[in-house]
């Protein structure tokens, strides 16, 4: 068995239901288990440009899973899941539906083609930190230290539901 953290999020269409869906389906998910949700924050979107306050919010959280699949079956479903709730890829860092992002995988750290470990940009985003220490206020970022104090490093804005 493994551990992993996934975070979602959704800015486009009824977020919750969104959501809601995608947390079932992924409990639902062959050889998963859901272990923890996060509560939910709402955050402003960010764009490849900075913070834009003129886009729809976010909905964010993490979920904690158990699971026997390996990283990138689980990125399979991860995908399959975004794309059952009707996810168009546009724009990179454009408005979506619902987005799920593999962020740690029992610490394991790789990079190929389909699947970076720990998820890149997730020691600097607070949407991704704070509800991740809501669930486990002891978590270790692989490569990067306690969730904790990257937190307190940084400064988005996560309001909490
Ligand atoms: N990929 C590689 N590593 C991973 C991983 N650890 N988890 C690959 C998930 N996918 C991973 O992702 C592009 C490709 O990344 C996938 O094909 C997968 O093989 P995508 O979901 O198609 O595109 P994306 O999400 O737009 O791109 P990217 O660069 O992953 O964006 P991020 O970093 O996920 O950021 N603002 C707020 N407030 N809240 C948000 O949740 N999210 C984003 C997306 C931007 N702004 C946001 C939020
Ligand atoms: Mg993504």
């Amino acid at each position: 068995m493994s551990r992993a953290v996934v975070a979602f999020g959704a800015n486009l269409g009824d977020r919750e239901a969104t959501i809601d869906a995608a947390v079932r389906a992924l409990a639902d998910a062959a050889g998963v288990e859901l272990i923890a949700v996060s509560p939910l924050y709402e955050t402003p979107a960010l764009k490849t440009t900075g913070v834009d306050h003129d886009a729809p919010g976010y909905l964010n959280g993490v979920l904690v899973v158990e699971t026997v699949l390996d990283p990138h079956a689980l990125l399979d479903v991860l995908q399959r899941i975004e794309h059952e709730q009707g996810r168009v890829r546009a724009e990179r860092w454009g408005d979506r539906t619902l987005d799920l992002d593999l962020i740690d995988f029992d610490g394991l750290e790789l990079a190929d083609e389909r699947l970076e470990l720990p998820h890149p940009r997730a020691w600097q985003r607070a949407f991704v930190l704070q509800p991740w220490l809501d669930v486990d206020p002891d978590a270790v970022l692989a490569g990067r230290g306690p969730v904790s104090a990257l937190r307190a490093e940084t400064s988005d804005e996560v309001v909490r539901r």
